[in-house]
C-alpha cells in the first residue's frame, strides 16, 4: 500500500546547510534548521515510524535530503545518481550507511536521477524528467524497478519546478495531491484522482502520507482546511529548510 510504512532513514542536520543549493540564494540558519528537523522527526515517530538516524555530513551541504541519493522499494534499496557535483558524492557515503537495513542493494550506473523526481504510488513509479533527472537515468532506474516487479511511467517535471515531487504527493492508492501546475499533466489527469491546491499553496503539495497521518507543511491554511475533512493532519514547520528548496518528502527515506 502506498502509504503504509514502518521505517525511515533520516540524516541529522549539518552546519554547512547554509551553503546548500538555493534557487533564491538564501542561507538557512543551522539552529533553526535543527529545531525544524527535530519536529519533523517527532512527527514521523508520531506517525508510527522507527527512525534510523544517520550522522551529519559537513562535506555535503544538501546531505539531509536523503531522498535524493537513494530509493526504497519493498526490501530493496536503489542507489541513485544525483546530478549536481556538490551532491553526487552523497551516494557513496549513504550506500555504506544503509546497506545493513535492506536485503538487496542495486545501483543506477548511467545517467542522472534524484529521488525527488520519483513518485511511488502502490507498485507504480512515476519518474519526472527535470534539470536533475535525465532520460538515461530514468530509463536505467526503470529497468531496475521493472525487474523488481514494479511498473514505471516516465513523464516530464514542469520546467520551473525543481523536482517532480516538489509539487505533488501520493495520498492513497489512487489519489495525488497536486499544485495547479502539476494538475495540468495529462498522465496524472488521466490516471488518478487529483486533489488540486489553490495558487499560492504549491508548497503544501509536498506532503507526506504516512500510515493514518498526513504531515503537511505549516502555513498553508487552505490546504489544511481541504485535507482535514478526510485526513488526520500533523503540521510541520519547514520555513527555514525551504530556503534551500526543500520540503517534507526529501528529508527521509521511508519503507
Ligand atoms: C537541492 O537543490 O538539491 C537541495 N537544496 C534541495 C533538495 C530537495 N530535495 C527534494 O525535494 N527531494
Amino acid at each position: 500500500m502506498t502509504y503504509s510504512f514502518k521505517n525511515a532513514i533520516i540524516r541529522q542536520p549539518n552546519k554547512s546547510i547554509k551553503n546548500g543549493l538555493s534557487s533564491q540564494n538564501l542561507h538557512p540558519q543551522y539552529a533553526i534548521v535543527v529545531e525544524e528537523h527535530s519536529n519533523y522527526i517527532k512527527a514521523m515517530e508520531e506517525s508510527g515510524l522507527k527512525i534510523n538516524l544517520l550522522e551529519p555530513l559537513e562535506e555535503y551541504p544538501d546531505s539531509i535530503f536523503v531522498e535524493d541519493p537513494a530509493l526504497t522499494y519493498k526490501s530493496n534499496v536503489i542507489i541513485l545518481n544525483p546530478f549536481d557535483t556538490s551532491r553526487n558524492g552523497e551516494r557513496e557515503v549513504i550506500k555504506e550507511e544503509i546497506k545493513h537495513l535492506f536485503d538487496n542493494m542495486l545501483f543506477v550506473e548511467d545517467g542522472y536521477i534524484e529521488g525527488g523526481d520519483i513518485l511511488n504510488i502502490n507498485n507504480h513509479f512515476i519518474i519526472g524528467l527535470s534539470d536533475r533527472t535525465n532520460k538515461l537515468g530514468a530509463e536505467n532506474l526503470s529497468i531496475i524497478l521493472q525487474k523488481l516487479g514494479a511498473t514505471v511511467e516516465i513523464c516530464k517535471t514542469p520546467d520551473d519546478i525543481l523536482h517532480f515531487k516538489s509539487e505533488c504527493s501520493a495520498l492513497d492508492d489512487d489519489t495525488i495531491l497536486v499544485s495547479s501546475k502539476m494538475a495540468q499533466l495529462d498522465y496524472l489527469k488521466s490516471n488518478y484522482n487529483l486533489i488540486e491546491l489553490p495558487i499560492g499553496e504549491e508548497g503544501a503539495a509536498n506532503s507526506l502520507r504516512i500510515n493514518n497521518k498526513i504531515l503537511l507543511p505549516d502555513g498553508f491554511t487552505k490546504a489544511r482546511e481541504m485535507l482535514s475533512k478526510k485526513y488526520d493532519i500533523i503540521k510541520v514547520k519547514v520555513d527555514e529548510i525551504a530556503k534551500v528548496d526543500a520540503g517534507l518528502s526529501c528529508m527521509s527515506l521511508r519503507w
